[in-house]
């Protein structure tokens, strides 16, 4: 498999399983779920860059560099694990994180972090890392990244929820600017 392939079927995926399924006339159900046969077809009607094919949704499930994508159980129904900007009940196992987590931006929204915390904007959470070099990575998407260190342990005994994705992503629903140490 061109791995040039799968990028591009794994970002076109990401676009239909988590923002926008109408783009090619898909609907999800409830908990994020859309119907292989139904996405394979309607992918190919509806300008996806690469032909679609039951061989290549599976290639591009099991080898994701992040694991962006499951299966159910009988393989008839595909989701997006996590990143969503459309609402989806995904049903997330509530976890205890480690005494930190991180989280990789870019200096331009420093000074709004330092006065309204970390916010989901556009999507359905906060996204955080269990590691400083996946922080540097999620942060490099939009430039020079910045990385802060979030003081998860004490927030989760202050109360607030957080979850893990079934790609291991920690996911919280806002990061208070007071649990932040924006010196990494
Ligand atoms: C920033 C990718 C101003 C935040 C990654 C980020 C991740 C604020 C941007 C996943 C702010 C939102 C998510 C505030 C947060 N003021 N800016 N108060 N609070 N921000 O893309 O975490 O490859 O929605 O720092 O690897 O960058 O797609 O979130 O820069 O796991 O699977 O607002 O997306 O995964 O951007 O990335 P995003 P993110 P995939």
């Amino acid at each position: 498999m061109n791995e040039k392939t799968a990028k591009s079927v794994s970002k076109f995926l990401s676009l239909v399983l988590r923002h926008s399924p109408e783009t090619i006339g898909l609907k999800l159900d409830e908990n994020g779920w859309a119907d292989v046969e139904e996405l394979i077809i309607k992918c190919n009607k509806n300008g996806s860059q690469n032909q679609m094919t039951a061989e290549l949704l599976d290639y591009v499930v099991e080898n994701n560099d992040k694991k962006r994508f499951a299966f159910n159980e009988d393989k008839t129904k595909i989701r997006a694990s996590q990143g969503h900007s459309i609402s989806v009940e995904l049903n997330l196992k509530e976890a205890e994180p480690s005494e930190f987590l991180y989280h990789g931006t870019v200096g331009k929204f420093m000074e709004s972090i330092k006065l309204e915390g970390l916010q989901k904007m556009s999507r359905q959470h906060v996204h955080l890392s269990k590691d400083k070099e996946t922080a540097i990575k999620v942060g490099s998407r939009r430039g020079a990244p910045q990385i802060l260190t979030v003081r998860s342990g004490v927030m989760y005994r202050d109360g607030f929820k957080f979850y893990l994705s079934e790609n291991n992503v920690w996911l919280t629903a806002e990061v208070p600017a007071k649990y932040i140490e924006f010196k990494s």
